[in-house]
């Protein structure tokens, strides 16, 4: 009998914002990922793509396991959202700030997971920073004010081990508080 609970989490957001990046740098497990040569506009900035799916697992706390999916961020895969979304007791939503309208990607995420985030919770991990600065932090805050939608957001390195642990410890924090 084991007395593990497990979790499933969801990284979202659009292509290039550090989702598969970000599960790699946590997982505990080697990762299942489905990565494809990039043959439009994401092959300007990086190599791969995920067309289906990226997969990982880590353990928070003793007895806590974080099953951790992450979507494509390309439109055109989009049916794999909602399959990969069914179940998911929390959101991470990754922005790329140095894209030309971040708000606007955000508002992409937030739109068509809505239901399934009034059921659960999201947390707002804003990344590439050290490319673009702006929007700032408040910025994001003032957004979803403005949406009625209040979430954790902090800017993060998807690269950094901690910075991945950070968010979900914020998500999982925000729940606890429902
Ligand atoms: N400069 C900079 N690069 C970053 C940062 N975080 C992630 N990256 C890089 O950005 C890229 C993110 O790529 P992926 O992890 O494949 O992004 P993804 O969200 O899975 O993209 P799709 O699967 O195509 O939707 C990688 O090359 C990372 O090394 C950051 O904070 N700063
Ligand atoms: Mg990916």
């Amino acid at each position: 009998m084991s007395n593990m609970t497990e979790v499933k989490i969801i990284f979202t957001g659009t292509m290039g914002a550090g989702k598969t990046t970000a599960i790699n740098a946590i997982s505990e497990i080697k990762t299942i990922s489905t990565e494809a040569v990039a043959t439009d506009e994401t092959a300007q900035r990086k190599e791969t793509t995920t067309v289906g799916m990226d997969y990982g697992e880590v353990t928070v706390d003793e007895g806590l396991v974080l099953r951790l999916y992450g979507t494509p961020g390309q439109r055109r895969f989009r049916h794999m959202w909602e399959i990969l979304a069914k179940g998911a007791l929390g959101f991470v939503i990754l922005v790329d700030n140095a894209r030309p309208a971040p708000l606007e990607d955000l508002s992409i995420y937030l739109d068509n997971f809505k239901n399934h985030i009034a059921a659960s919770a999201a947390v707002i991990g804003v990344t590439r920073t050290d490319v673009s600065a702006q929007p700032d932090i408040d910025a994001y805050y003032q957004y979803l004010a403005e949406r009625e939608e209040m979430h954790p957001v902090m800017t993060v390195d998807v690269r950094r081990r901690e910075d991945v642990l950070m968010l979900l410890d914020s998500l999982l924090l925000s729940r606890e508080f429902e």
